[in-house]
């Protein structure tokens, strides 16, 4: 059977899906176009758009230096701007956009916190996106449990429906559940809005831009298993337009550290709990993103089917060793190479060759 050194052939690696949402004038396409360097124009309401970003991983720019190869490739972010309808709603979001927001898998709700006297403020907002999302989950969930009992489905299942019930009920969201509790080994892929990991964005005005977030709504957002995050949308899109020479004073004037998009898309990759790979060579050096747990041969087939079916082995050095040792052979010669197996747990920074057959 031949046996081949891993390749790259194939991306079959999955991108992982941002939604902006909210009020039609809270700051979406603001926000939007300062993550993605697009210029969308920011008129209320009109189509879905759509902008990927790349990862920041330092790591992966040190791999880089050192193996120089001929592409460099970055995990990456699609980011979706969902507009709200103004006026239509009370919270601000159609039909339509609930549908379009079942389909991204963290929600980035944008609150309005910058002088504006004609909408409500941003835990008013909060409550009625929260609220909104609930009642439309409890309207699924309900018709499932309905069905489940019916069908005389597992009991387990039948419980699992029950506690979502009872949790949408007491205006909780099913995120907050443990995944045990959920049996989620079993039942993967609920497509529930409460179910979505949440990051709120409070837009402030310049002059608040440096402030944390008020200590009421970041106790309310623990209380819905929701992070927090702090920008002004128009300190942003100022950044974006800026030298780059002139941004360390712009900031510093502001009391910030750094831009928010550094701190936006690593909150956004937390919040799914996802952890990067490496494959290094001389064509490419490459970042994949996983979920922590899973395991070598699941991670070998992100890279390409083949290698998960025909998996063998996979040769890890954890990035730091290797940036300790300098080069794959002195990591090995320090005793940092190890070869594991298909239910290896990959952890962040590993480096991997795998080993496979077909
Ligand atoms: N002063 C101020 N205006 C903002 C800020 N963010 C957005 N805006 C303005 O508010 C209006 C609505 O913003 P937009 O991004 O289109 O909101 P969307 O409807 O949620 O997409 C636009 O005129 C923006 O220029 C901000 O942080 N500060
Ligand atoms: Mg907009």
């Amino acid at each position: 059977m031949p046996r081949r050194r891993h390749c790259l052939l194939r991306n079959t690696g999955t991108i992982m899906k941002v939604g902006l949402v909210g009020f039609a004038g809270s700051g979406k396409t603001t926000v939007f176009n300062t993550l993605t360097g697009l210029t969308v124009p920011t008129t209320y309401g009109g189509e879905v758009h759509l902008g990927t970003v790349k990862v920041p991983d330092p790591r992966i720019d040190a791999l880089s230096r050192i193996f120089s190869p001929k592409k460099t490739t970055y995990a990456e972010i699609t980011f979706a701007d969902i507009p709200g309808e103004h006026g239509a709603e009370k919270s601000g979001l159609s039909k339509k956009a609930l549908q379009q927001i079942r389909d991204q898998e963290v929600l980035c709700l944008v609150l309005r916190a910058f002088p504006n006297p004609t909408e409500p403020d941003p835990s008013a907002e909060l409550e009625a996106f929260h609220a909104e999302c609930v009642l439309a989950d409890l309207a699924i969930v309900e018709k499932r449990l309905d069905r489940a009992k019916k069908e005389k489905a597992s009991p387990i299942e039948v419980a699992a429906f029950e506690l979502m019930k009872q949790t949408l009920e007491a205006e909780r969201p099913i995120r907050a559940l443990p995944a045990s509790e959920l049996h989620r080994e079993q039942f993967s892929g609920y497509q529930f809005l409460t179910d979505r990991p949440l990051l709120v964005v409070l837009n402030r005005s310049e002059s608040e831009a440096a402030l944390p977030l008020p200590p009421a709504l970041a106790a309310r957002l623990a209380e819905v298993d929701a992070a927090g995050l702090v920008l002004s949308a128009s300190v942003e899109a100022e950044i974006a337009r800026m030298d780059p020479a002139d941004q360390p004073a712009f900031l510093a004037d502001l009391g910030l550290e750094e831009p928010a998009v550094g701190r936006f898309i690593r909150t956004a990759y937390g919040l799914l709990d996802l952890i990067s790979f490496f494959t290094v060579g001389a064509d490419e050096v490459r970042a994949w993103p996983i979920k922590r747990g899973t395991r070598a041969k699941a991670a070998a087939g992100k890279i390409h089917s083949d290698l998960e079916r025909g998996f063998i082995r996979a040769e890890v050095i954890g990035y730091q060793h290797f940036m300790a040792a300098g080069s794959e052979h002195a990591a090995k010669e320090a005793g940092h190479f190890k070869l594991e197996g298909k239910d290896y747990l990959v952890a962040d920074g590993d480096i991997l060759h795998v080993r496979f057959a077909v």
